[in-house]
């Protein structure tokens, strides 16, 4: 399998996050690119590509055009407002204010964009962010043009950015960049299977009432899990899109045999769909020892799920998203893949 990899993601670094009562270092930090790609090279997965260079105009087919032209111009705008350290949101439109109107300054534009303080940018993050958006589109170019499967490495993460917001570590929703992409190129129905801890709630917003692209994603219950505030399994699609959302919330402890069963009934799901192309959103935050989450997959466990989506028999775009036990993370990633490969 080739992978597809920038170094531009290098500059998304230092930044910081409010998590449990403290500004910490972000769980999202480069080494986990590094890490990943160093185990792609030890197990000889395959070749590993630079990116092509795309301009925007697929990312503006699933997001809000005036969203992307905001991503470049959020650092130039922070340092001619005075501020050096992160761009980091605060305030946000929420029931009872006005998200109608788009404001002026540029602490009032990150609100406006986003849906969480999960999302900063130091200077290299946009050009980390555009990297990690052709990434996913030459790796999905790979797919197109007769390859059984490919990998995106993308750094930083997508699955939480919406058509017009950015969050959890994500601005550029490259799954669903990729799955438009596909369509865009003639599939008649794609698949998104969302594998990571955390409700892909991104995504699901994006293909909400949409026929042609099916969303599953299998993640901890949202009552008790960031987002908190999408994924639970009563969202099944809305018009057009009627039954062609699914989600599968799932306690804190989760372990194999429980996740499994419901990866088992999505599979299910996804082959009686009968899509051209499979884009797997695949986090490896399911892991036992992952700082932020509370399942408890073991790395024994990966390549079986690769195994699993191999099975499916149809081309698969992989797309990086979490996975915050950074030692690990290369192996577990990485055994997907081998997984898959049945090797
Ligand atoms: C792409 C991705 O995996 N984004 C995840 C963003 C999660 N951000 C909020 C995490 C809150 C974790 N709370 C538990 C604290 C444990 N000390
Ligand atoms: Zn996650």
């Amino acid at each position: 399998m080739k992978t597809v990899f920038s170094p531009l993601h290098a500059g998304h670094a230092g930044n910081v996050e409010l998590i449990a009562g403290a500004i910490v270092p972000a769980f999202e930090k480069p080494s986990r690119a590094e890490f990943i790609k160093a185990r792609v090279e030890s197990e000889k997965l395959g070749p590993i590509l630079p990116p092509e260079s795309h301009d925007l105009a697929a990312a503006k087919k699933v997001h809000a055009s005036d969203y992307i032209d905001f991503l470049p111009s959020v650092w130039p705008f922070w340092e001619e407002s005075g501020r050096t350290g992160s761009a980091i949101p605060f305030t946000w439109p929420t029931r009872g204010l006005r998200g109608d109107v788009r404001p002026r300054t540029i602490d009032a534009l990150l609100g406006f964009y986003s849906f969480d303080g999960g999302a900063t940018f130091v200077k290299g993050t946009w050009d980390a962010i555009k990297s990690s958006y052709d990434v996913a589109l030459t790796a999905a170019a790979l797919v197109k043009g007769g390859e059984p499967s490919a990998f995106a490495l993308c750094r930083p993460p997508g699955h939480h950015a919406g058509a017009a917001f950015m969050g959890g570590y994500c601005f550029i929703n490259n799954a669903a960049v990729a799955a438009q992409w596909f369509c865009d190129q003639g599939a008649r129905r794609v698949s998104i299977l969302d594998v990571d801890y955390h409700h892909g709630n991104g995504t699901q917003e994006i293909f909400y009432r949409r026929g042609d692209v099916q969303v599953l994603n299998l993640h901890a219950d949202p009552m008790t899990e960031y987002p908190f505030f999408l994924g639970h399994a009563d969202e099944r699609g809305e018009g057009g899109g009627e039954g062609f959302n699914l989600n599968y919330p799932m306690p804190f402890g989760t372990g194999w045999d429980k996740w499994n069963a419901s990866l088992e009934d999505a599979c299910a799901r996804l082959s009686a769909y009968a899509p051209d192309v499979v884009v797997v959103s695949l986090g490896v935050d399911t892991f036992e020892k992952d700082p932020i989450s509370q399942f408890k997959l073991k790395s024994a466990d990966y390549p079986r799920i690769g195994r699993r989506i191999a099975r499916l028999a149809l081309p698969t775009l992989f797309v990086m998203e979490g996975g915050y036990a950074v030692e690990e993370i290369g192996v577990n990633a990485v055994g997907v893949l081998t997984g898959f490969e049945d090797r």
